[in-house]
């Protein structure tokens, strides 16, 4: 098969791209190692920035968004007494949209099938090859056979444990990594949210986030320690423990639920430079990992695929490498104040087992400094909703 861009992935982040650069009538084809019904399942973000949602009308396919998301003017952090008001609206004039990644995978899925973009679900063992030159291909088991994909470029939208970072020579690439001591424990649930609004607790038992996926469906997390195990947690236990890290306020209002999915997830920072290696590009997790207390991960992916379609695009129309030749320092610009972002406001939030009583009062005063400013505010507001591109 020759083709002239071929995705690795099909995430949020190869979807995308795939749509962005089949819509230039770029031939496109993408290539996904789980079954479709796989990706649907992993439940993942929640909270849309506006360059995520200007993608999908962009492609014309924000309609089920704009009528079932939530958009949100703002989200609150608490401190085990206070609940202190981000109003993005005020502080940013803007907003962001509550909408899961599911449902916005879902929306490039359909759209997949109703215009034609070629995604080839359940590939087995997808290998990168002459990724340095001009004429690089890919390859991938299928119903027993070995197949090849000729390319001019490859994108490389395989997440964290995908192939085509580590296609890119150790004598080339550099990583940056921080991992965290504790994960996030996960519960969704068929209950009304606590709070109209996203509350962010930093509790001295530890961290908790109570967000939602709609006015029925909640989604909640707490830190808990790394060897913690998901049968150690009962739903009741989580409820408990949610209702004191959240607050007696955000207490009163919980409904408790059987959870439908529960998981921890590790918690780590991560970039990989460069995000270009000859004919390979990186975008999405694939070359960047965040905690998700900034609700960056997901929209990250988004920024790179804006940069990266436009490169592309702007090569195959105009024959103008001017993109693809600054694409990995323009993302990754955004993506280190993402990153900082993420990790300031992890420090902010969680319990470290090794700060001590210091720690938690300069978390305490960077709150109650927070509460009494707004340019401290302001600031958390503006990286909130997501840097402009
Ligand atoms: P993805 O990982 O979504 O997609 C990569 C795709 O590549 C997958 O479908 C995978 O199956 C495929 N792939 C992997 N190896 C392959 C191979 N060898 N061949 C072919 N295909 C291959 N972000 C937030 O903003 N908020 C959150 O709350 C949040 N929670 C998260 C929880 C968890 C457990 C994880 C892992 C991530 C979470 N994230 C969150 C981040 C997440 O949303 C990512 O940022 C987002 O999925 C990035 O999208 P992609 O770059 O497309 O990567
Ligand atoms: C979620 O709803 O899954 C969510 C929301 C905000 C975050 C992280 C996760 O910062």
């Amino acid at each position: 098969m020759k083709t002239d861009v071929a995705i690795i992935g099909a995430g949020p982040a190869g979807l995308l791209l795939g749509h962005l650069l089949r819509q230039q009538g770029i031939d496109v084809v993408v290539v996904e190692r789980q079954s479709a019904d796989y990706v649907l399942g992993r439940i993942r973000a929640g909270v849309l920035e506006k360059v995520t949602v200007d993608l999908m009308k962009q492609l014309d396919l924000s309609d089920r968004m704009m009528k079932e998301g939530l958009p949100h003017e703002g989200f609150y952090l608490a401190d085990g007494e206070k609940l202190i008001h981000i109003n993005i609206a005020e502080l940013t004039g803007s907003s962001v949209m509550v909408y899961g990644q599911t449902e916005v995978t879902r929306d490039l899925m359909d759209a997949s099938k109703s215009r034609g973009l070629e995604v080839i679900y359940k590939a087995g063992d997808v290998a990168l090859h002459d990724v340095a030159g001009n004429s690089p291909y890919v390859t991938y088991q299928k119903d027993g056979q070995e197949h090849r994909i000729d390319a001019r470029f490859i994108a490389g939208c395989d997440g964290f444990h995908g192939p085509s970072r580590k296609a890119i020579p150790d004598t080339v690439g550099k990583t940056f990594e921080r991992v965290y001591p504790f994960g996030w424990l996960g519960i969704l649930a068929d209950v009304p949210p606590c709070n109209h609004e996203l509350i962010y607790a930093n509790h001295s038992n530890g961290f908790a986030l109570a967000s939602m996926r709609s006015s029925t469906r909640s989604r909640y997390y707490i830190q808990v320690p790394l060897d913690e195990k998901v049968e150690d947690w009962p739903d009741d236990r989580i409820w408990d423990e949610l209702a004191v890290r959240l607050g007696p306020d955000a207490a009163a209002n919980m409904t408790r639920g059987t959870a439908l999915e529960k998981s921890i997830a590790p918690l780590r920072s991560f970039v990989f430079e460069p995000m270009r290696y000859g004919s390979l590009f990186l975008a999405g997790d694939a070359a960047h990992i965040v905690p998700p207390t900034g609700a960056k991960g997901l929209n990250l992916a988004s920024s790179d695929v804006a940069y990266l379609s436009r490169a592309l695009i702007q090569f195959f129309k105009n024959g103008n490498s001017e993109g693809i030749e600054t694409y990995s320092d323009t993302a990754l610009a955004r993506v280190w104040k993402s990153e900082r972002f993420s990790w300031s406001l992890t420090q902010l939030m969680h319990r470290f087992p090794d700060d001590g009583a210091f720690g938690r009062r300069m978390q305490v005063a960077e709150l109650d400094y927070i509460a009494s400013s707004e340019a401290a505010r302001k600031s958390i507001a503006e990286n909130y909703i997501g840097l402009p591109l």
